[in-house]
């Protein structure tokens, strides 16, 4: 690429998704990508997508447990949009011919009954817009090789977000205990992994407030009726062909996902 620009960023983000072709980190041929810059870029990038047809149909946040950013080497959580074409009905497979090298993450998702708007949200305001909490699977696939990126990197390519299913039950907020709530991953059976809500920045709702005041400062909000998706509870798992992945939650129920 002779010059970087938004515009470049984003073609090469959809070139690579559409070819299912990942590449290098951008940051490297544009060290100048700061995050202000990489989140132009991801809403430059959802701009091109809605004018194609796609609605905007919630928000994720990324990288919200200390071991995920240790692990992927970013130190910070971060926001993504989720769209209609992201939405996996429940019961339907990981479309494999899709994407690139998708990994499965086992997530609390709030469905909005009211719309958040920031500066100044804090858990307990963002938890009183919730209409209802659920079980949820995200699907990620990073368009950068092996996953490997910065910060202004992973922003730029909508925080790895790929696909998403959330459960059809929906549990009234009142009364749960989100940091407390206990869930189990498998995969074909047998035990993988195990987590609680406090995985989540110490409590789901300080995910949702903190999505809440990130879009404040772009002078956005989170709308009623959304999705959220607060974070990978455990690592993620391979999408591999053949694989049934399971996780079992306290009170949300359980969510299954096939891979195809
Ligand atoms: O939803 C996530 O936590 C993913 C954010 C981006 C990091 C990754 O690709 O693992
Ligand atoms: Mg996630």
């Amino acid at each position: 690429m002779a010059e970087w620009t938004i515009d470049t960023a984003v073609d090469e983000l959809l070139r690579r998704e559409r070819e299912r072709q990942d590449g290098g980190r951008i940051t490297d041929q544009w060290p100048a990508l700061d995050l202000g810059t990489a989140y132009r870029v991801q809403d430059a990038l959802l701009a091109r997508k809605v004018d194609a047809g796609e609605r905007v149909v919630g928000v994720k946040l990324g990288l919200t447990s200390r071991a995920k950013q240790r692990r992927m080497g970013v130190d910070s959580p971060l926001t993504g949009w989720l769209t209609d074409a992201m939405v996996l009905p429940e019961g339907a497979p990981v479309p494999l011919a899709e994407t690139i090298h998708p990994r499965v993450e086992p997530e609390i998702a709030f469905t909005m009954g009211e719309r958040l708007a920031g500066p100044d949200v804090t858990p307990e305001r963002a938890l009183a817009a919730v209409a209802s909490v659920h079980a949820g699977f995200e699907v990620i696939d990073s368009r950068y090789r092996d996953f490997s990126f910065a910060l202004g990197d992973v922003v730029a390519d909508n925080a790895s977000s790929c696909r998403f299913v959330v459960s059809s039950t929906a549990v009234p907020p009142h009364g749960l205990d989100l940091a407390a709530e206990g869930c189990r991953l498998g995969i074909d059976g047998d035990p993988v992994d195990q987590a609680t809500g406090t995985a989540v920045l110490g409590h789901p709702a300080a995910a949702l407030a903190l999505a809440a005041n990130d879009l404040a400062r772009r002078g956005l909000a989170i709308e009623a009726g959304w999705t959220v998706l607060t974070g990978g509870l455990t690592d993620a798992v391979l999408a591999e062909p053949g694989r049934t992945i399971t996780v079992d939650f306290d009170t949300l129920g359980s969510l299954s996902l096939t891979t195809a």
